[in-house]
């Protein structure tokens, strides 16, 4: 008989695979949502209007990026297992990470983004290349900028932007991720989604591990950005989530070239 666990790890499973994302509750508990938010905090204090650029800048919005490099706090955030299963379900056994930032939607009418899908990439005859996951920093409702998915469209092998007169348009099948501080959405990558507006006050944070198959660049090359005292304090299953020691990867990743869905 299955147990009601059983059921709720079938029924994420199910969804990812239909509609390309599906909310993992309650991930992350309190005291480590408490450490991230605070060291999120420093890092966007310290940064300034410097913050995020070694990836992009989004007006709109605060982001971070490199965060592996930023605190210890992220490691275990990358390396979750729960987390890691439900990404090798999109993208099969042989992945890696490709960029840890954090995104924060401006609140006062800020945040929203276009539907797309990141770094620009589909699906190819070997399968799904990009899997993001999203954690929740704060809630997400329906009016503080929650991102919008179109479930299904993972496996349309079309980008919004070359089949919508306006990828800023709400979408007729779009639907709204909603979900708690401390919930995780694994996103299938290929699956048309964007942030929302943020109506409210307060600003909208969240984190995106974000996931490539090994044949793919990484957003952000980690070998290096990443210092090399943070380098020499990984773990052996960390430097291969980051593809610290991958001749493919530095192979991949030697062209410089950091693709965003959507910023330029
Ligand atoms: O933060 C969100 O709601 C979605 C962010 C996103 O899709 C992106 O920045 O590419």
């Amino acid at each position: 008989m299955l147990t009601s666990e059983r059921m709720d790890i079938d029924k994420i499973a199910d969804q990812l695979n239909r509609d390309g994302y599906a909310l993992l509750p309650g991930l992350m508990p309190p005291s480590y949502l408490e450490a991230v938010r605070s060291r999120i905090a420093a890092i966007v204090s310290e940064e300034g209007d410097a913050a995020g650029s070694e990836f992009k800048q989004e007006p709109g919005a605060v982001r971070l990026a490199n965060l592996v490099d930023k605190g210890e706090e992220f490691e275990q955030l990358v390396s979750n297992p729960t987390v890691l299963g439900y990404v090798a379900q999109v993208l099969g056994p042989d992945f890696k990470l490709g960029s840890l930032n954090y995104r924060s939607a401006h609140p006062n009418e800020g945040g929203l983004q276009p539907l797309h899908v990141d770094m620009g990439l589909l699906a190819d005859d070997s399968g799904f290349r990009t899997c993001n996951t999203i954690w929740l920093l704060d809630d997400f409702t329906p009016e503080n900028g929650a991102t919008r998915v179109v479930p299904g469209t993972h496996t349309s092998r079309q980008r919004p932007q070359d089949t919508m007169p306006d990828a800023n348009a709400p979408h007729p099948d779009e639907v709204l991720v909603t979900g708690k501080a401390g919930d995780v959405v694994v996103m299938n990558a290929h699956t048309w989604h964007g942030g929302t507006t943020n109506h409210t006050t307060r600003e909208r944070r969240a984190l995106h591990g974000f996931y490539v198959r090994r044949d793919v660049p990484q957003q952000q090359y980690q070998k290096k950005l990443l210092r090399q005292e943070t380098q020499q304090r990984l773990s052996p299953d960390l430097r291969r989530i980051l593809a610290l020691d991958d001749p493919l990867n530095d192979e991949l990743c030697a062209s410089g070239t950091q693709l965003s869905g959507f910023l330029k």
